[in-house]
């Protein structure tokens, strides 16, 4: 397996944006060395590999960071060309629309899904919830187009944007579990239903992808954290 010692990435497992450089390293049939943050105690090796931004993941390539998950996944596909399928098309402007909508994932998605549960009020967790089910309207005209009738967003193989939407998975996964709401409904967004189905049984994604119950687990501890700190603050 290509990448072994020469790969080290620092993460935490929760992240999607580690899973994001994780599905991205899977799908080379990369191997590497993961580090495991401890992200409430910051270690020196992620303080000294991410000095700006101080967060996870940085992937170190021959002790060379690099950092900002799809900066890093676009970094693998460039530096490993030719060790499994290309992650972006060789065609310019399919390459422009994919960084498009990867850069939307993380704008709109990403960004109203945290203030669904992360919002002051019960009104900004409702207008992220909005927003959020707005954004994935939005994502099914981009697979119909992107995809030109082959099954990812990057057409007959995983590209870009698969790889960005696929590592909210396990997350989105949870946020139903807790929630009880269907994010990808089979009837109001069609294709990105059929995509989750699919692109959660390649192997890549199984390797890489948090277990749903684990996060859930997780995201639960976290509530508690929150709803304790809010508590102890208005004492
Ligand atoms: N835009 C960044 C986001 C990375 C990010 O938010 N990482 C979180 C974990 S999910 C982190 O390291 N947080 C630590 C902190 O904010 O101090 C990327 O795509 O890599």
């Amino acid at each position: 397996m290509a990448g072994g010692d020469d790969l080290k990435l620092i993460g935490a497992w929760p992240s999607p944006f580690v899973t994001r450089v994780k599905l991205a390293l899977s799908f080379n049939g990369l191997s590497f060395e993961n580090v495991e943050e401890d992200i409430s105690n910051k270690s020196e090796l992620l303080l000294s590999s991410n000095p700006v931004h101080k967060k996870v993941p940085v992937l170190l390539h021959k002790g060379k960071p690099i950092c900002e998950s799809v900066v890093i996944v676009q970094y693998i596909d460039e530096a490993f060309a030719g060790t499994g399928p290309s992650l972006l098309s060789s065609d310019p402007h399919e390459r422009a629309v994919a960084r498009f909508w990867a850069a939307y994932i993380d704008d709109k998605l990403v960004a109203s899904w945290m203030q669904s549960f992360r919002g002051k009020t019960e009104e900004e967790k409702s207008e992220g919830t909005k927003q959020m089910f707005a954004a994935v309207e939005t994502l099914e005209g981009a697979l119909r187009e992107c995809s030109k009738g082959e099954e990812y967003f990057g057409g007959e193989s995983v590209g870009l944007v698969d790889v960005s939407l696929g590592s909210l998975l396990s997350w989105l996964k949870a946020t139903e579990v807790m929630s009880g709401a269907k994010i990808f409904d089979p009837v109001k967004t069609p294709l990105l239903a059929a995509w989750v189905e699919r692109f959660g049984e390649l192997d890549g994604a199984k390797t890489a992808l948090p277990d749903v119950d684990r996060v859930v687990e997780f995201a639960k501890m976290r509530q508690a954290q929150a709803a304790a700190a809010a508590a102890a603050s208005e004492n």
